[in-house]
């Protein structure tokens, strides 16, 4: 799959962006994320469908509902991220319990082949290749890209993955 820009001025990127919600009206919060992410200088390419998504790491909170969007942006990783952290905010996400409970949350899981190893921003999402509800909806929308560590794509991911955790397609 092409994922990157070859134009010689222009530096557009795209990205694989992961959302979710499991507290409040999940429903409505992504469809406002989706369009706090457009406001914010991201060209939504691709939606994906959304999964109603059992929890993972921290059992025992209501499910998700999960969807993993591909964008094209000129913003580097870093104010990318600054982007999703503005839209999770403005949205009132409150970080009482790491992985518990959240009204959003909006993870960049893969940046054109970049590779980004900081304390606050790994790319891809050290995750993304562990678990189901990330994957399942990030190959309906780019089932061809290689993941830059891993050498597989996000589809080939999916096929390995072991995580049990259901992942359901709502229509
Ligand atoms: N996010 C987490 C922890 N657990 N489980 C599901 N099903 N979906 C999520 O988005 C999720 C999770 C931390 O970001
Ligand atoms: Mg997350
Ligand atoms: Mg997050």
């Amino acid at each position: 799959m092409r994922h990157r820009s070859t134009g010689t001025r222009e530096a557009a990127s795209q990205a694989v962006v992961g959302l979710g919600s499991n507290v409040g009206n999940r429903r409505s919060q992504l469809q406002r994320a989706v369009e706090g992410l457009a406001g914010g200088g991201l060209e939504i390419l691709q939606a994906s469908s959304l999964y109603l998504t059992e929890p993972v790491d921290y059992p025992g909170q209501p499910w998700f509902l999960n969807q993993a969007l591909l964008v094209r942006t000129r913003l580097s990783p870093y104010p990318l991220l600054a982007c999703c952290l503005e839209v999770e905010e403005a949205l009132g996400r409150q970080r009482r319990l790491p992985k518990g409970p959240r009204t959003l949350d909006v993870d960049i899981l893969l940046y054109d082949e970049r590779i980004v190893s900081d304390p606050k921003l790994t790319i891809p999402h050290p995750r993304f290749h562990l678990r189901r509800f990330a994957l399942t909806p990030a190959a309906e929308v780019a089932a061809g890209w290689k993941h830059p560590r891993l050498g597989l794509s996000v589809a080939g991911l999916l096929e390995r993955c072991r995580d049990p955790a259901q992942v359901v397609r709502l229509t």
